[in-house]
């Protein structure tokens, strides 16, 4: 039988393994870029999602979007933080998974991403899948699949 086949990954779920939205550092469509930036700091994350005020996801974002924002051509301006907010300038491209979807969809979105954000039916934000999520599962795979 094929590898792919025997393994966990058509049998969990992106809920399986997925960080749950209440340990996920986001941040909120209507937020200025000086809270972004201080939640992303803070965390040590690269990016992060941003959901509207309902809960729902709408896109992520990231240090290099926010410091884009702000470099001028001598310095940096950094009172642009306060004006600019995250729904001017969040990303929308993103990958999406649904809590039912298995972590073989996972493994081909964390290719080009670190992490996916998972939604429940109705799109509320569920938690996010992460690349360290799926390289785990896939070495526990490995081993046992050799013993
Ligand atoms: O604060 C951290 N704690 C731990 N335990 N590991 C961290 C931390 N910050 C970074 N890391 C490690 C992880 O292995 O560096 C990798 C890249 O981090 P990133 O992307 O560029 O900030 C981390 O890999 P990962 O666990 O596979 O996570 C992939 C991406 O998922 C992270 C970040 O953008 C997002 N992320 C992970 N946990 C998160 C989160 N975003 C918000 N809240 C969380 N709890």
């Amino acid at each position: 039988m094929d590898l792919i086949e025997e393994s966990q990954m058509t049998q969990l779920t992106a809920a399986d393994l997925m960080i749950s939205a209440d340990k996920v550092a986001h941040v909120q469509l209507n937020n200025p870029l000086e809270h972004a930036l201080l939640v992303l700091v803070k965390s040590g994350y690269s990016a992060v999602p941003v959901l509207d005020t309902s809960y729902k996801l709408v896109g992520t974002i990231g240090k290099t979007i926010i410091l884009n924002q702000i470099i001028g051509l001598e310095h940096f301006e950094g009172e642009k933080l306060s004006e600019i907010y995250v729904h001017e300038v969040i990303n929308k491209d993103i990958p999406v998974l649904k809590k039912e979807d298995t972590l073989l969809n996972g493994l081909n979105k964390v290719i080009d991403h670190p992490f996916v954000c998972v939604v429940d039916t109705e799109d509320y934000f569920a938690g996010i899948l992460t690349r360290r999520a799926i390289l785990k599962q896939m070495k526990r795979d490995y081993y046992q699949q050799k013993a």
